[in-house]
């Protein structure tokens, strides 16, 4: 067996350089403004659809408020909770100015952050709510750029997981699968957990190939995320100069 060759090491070499450029880059822009916009309990409480929005989505207690705040480098900006069930509401955050010289002017673009799903104690009246509002809001929202779907490492796709997954397929809005508290279970448990539902992904028309590996808690994979999220709200083009 050969090794690469030495072209191919300097194009790895290469490619490690621009994503590195790239994350700091939109670690910049996260580092800049990011401002809570509103809550919105009903679709009619959604803002003006004027910037690209990507939303994070996944079951109760996976981690999306602990991985906005990581993302944005604030400690609370999402309230994360230890009560599962306690996002409620579409939550929308602010991120970027499209004219740095009007501080409270149009965002780059917005987070939103969506309710848990699959709160086993939650009352049936609750879920249908939530359903509904989810499914109008993913299958209508014409800026919807991206979504997040969040899976917690520990446990795998469940499945409330596919079933939000089968929902995107149908609405066509593409998703990433991001594996939460990765620094909760043992790298080789995680390399299978993860080999297992890169498998089961490919079979979903709208998932992305590569899954992101994040933990709020230590750091892992945020800035490559945060990259990701910024090419996915504002093109790649934004990473050119
Ligand atoms: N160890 C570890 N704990 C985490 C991580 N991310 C979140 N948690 C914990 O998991 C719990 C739930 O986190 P949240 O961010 O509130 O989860 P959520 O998905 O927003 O929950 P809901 O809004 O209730 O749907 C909290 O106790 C967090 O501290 C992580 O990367 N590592
Ligand atoms: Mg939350």
């Amino acid at each position: 067996m050969t090794g690469p060759t030495e072209e191919e090491l300097e194009q790895r070499a290469l490619e490690l350089k621009v994503q590195e450029l790239r994350e700091r880059k939109a670690s910049r822009l996260f580092s800049g403004r990011v401002d809570f916009l509103l809550s919105a309990p009903q679709l009619k409480f959604l803002p003006e659809p004027t910037v690209p929005e990507i939303a994070f989505c996944g079951r109760s207690n996976v981690g999306k408020s602990s991985l906005l705040n990581a993302l944005t480098g604030r400690k609370s900006i999402a309230r994360a909770s230890v009560t599962p069930g306690r996002t409620q509401e579409l939550n929308y955050f602010e991120i970027g100015m499209a004219d740095p010289n009007v501080p409270d002017g149009k965002s780059l673009f917005r987070l939103v952050d969506m309710p848990g799903y699959g709160f086993a104690k939650a009352p049936v009246k609750v879920v249908e709510r939530w359903k509904k509002l989810v499914r109008t809001y993913l299958r209508g929202r014409q800026v919807l750029a991206r979504n997040l779907v969040l899976v917690d490492s520990r446990h795998g796709l469940k499945e409330v997981d596919r079933e939000m997954m089968k929902m995107l397929d149908e609405a066509a809005v593409g998703y990433r699968i991001v594996l939460t508290k990765t620094d909760k279970i043992k790298a080789s448990e995680l390399e299978r957990v993860a080999n297992r539902i890169a498998d089961e992904s490919r079979k979903h028309p709208a998932a992305f190939p590569t899954l992101h590996l994040t933990s709020s808690e230590k750091g892992m994979g945020i800035e490559a995320l945060r990259a990701a999220v910024v090419e996915d709200a504002l093109g790649a083009s934004y990473f050119d100069n």
